[in-house]
């Protein structure tokens, strides 16, 4: 799970994981959950949005199955982080590339839905994900991880499109 700028990846982990909200300080490095749904167990690890990704996390993804892009819908212009999340898909898909075989799932997760200023189309433009179409195939859902929109359908998307 990447994403730069609080776009509200741990609150979100925590949401799924409990049920419950909280207030988080900023993540340091990586903060992995067991999110169980149906008859599945997913890991999932946050990468911290404040840093480059270190390159053990790059090594680290042989054993990851799909990406989760979770983006503030209500600020896409990041000043100082500008380039930052497209760096960082990049260099994930770079690594992904060779090990997998088939298309990578991207999920796309537009949070704050509660305040969000920009479309879909923006949304993914701002994401880079259009400059991949050849090796992955990703789905966009808007989540409010205060009243939990969104949050079911992408379980949902996860367990119909990620392999153990
Ligand atoms: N309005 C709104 N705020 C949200 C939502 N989800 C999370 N937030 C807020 O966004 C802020 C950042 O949340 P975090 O979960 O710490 O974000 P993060 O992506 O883990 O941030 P880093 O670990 O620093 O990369 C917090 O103040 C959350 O309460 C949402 O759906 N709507
Ligand atoms: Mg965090």
């Amino acid at each position: 799970m990447i994403g730069v700028n609080a776009p509200g990846k741990t609150t979100m982990l925590y949401k799924l994981k409990t049920g419950g909200i909280a207030q988080f300080t900023p993540t340091i490095d990586f903060n992995k959950q067991q999110i169980i749904f149906r008859d599945r167990t997913f890991d999932i690890t946050e990468a911290s949005g404040n840093y480059k990704l270190y390159d053990f996390f790059y090594r680290y993804m042989i054993h990851m199955n799909a990406i989760i892009i979770v983006v503030d819908s209500s600020q896409l212009s990041y000043g100082f982080y500008e380039n930052l999340l497209q760096d960082t898909l990049k260099s994930c898909l770079k690594e992904f590339i060779s090990f997998k075989n088939e298309k990578i799932p991207i999920l796309i997760l537009a949070n704050k839905s509660d305040k969000s200023k920009h479309t879909d189309e923006e949304i993914i433009s701002f994401t880079s994900i259009n400059k991949y179409q050849d090796i992955t195939f990703f789905k966009l859902i808007r989540t409010n991880c205060f009243t939990g929109e969104g949050l079911q359908e992408a379980l949902e998307w996860i367990y119909e499109n990620v392999q153990n």
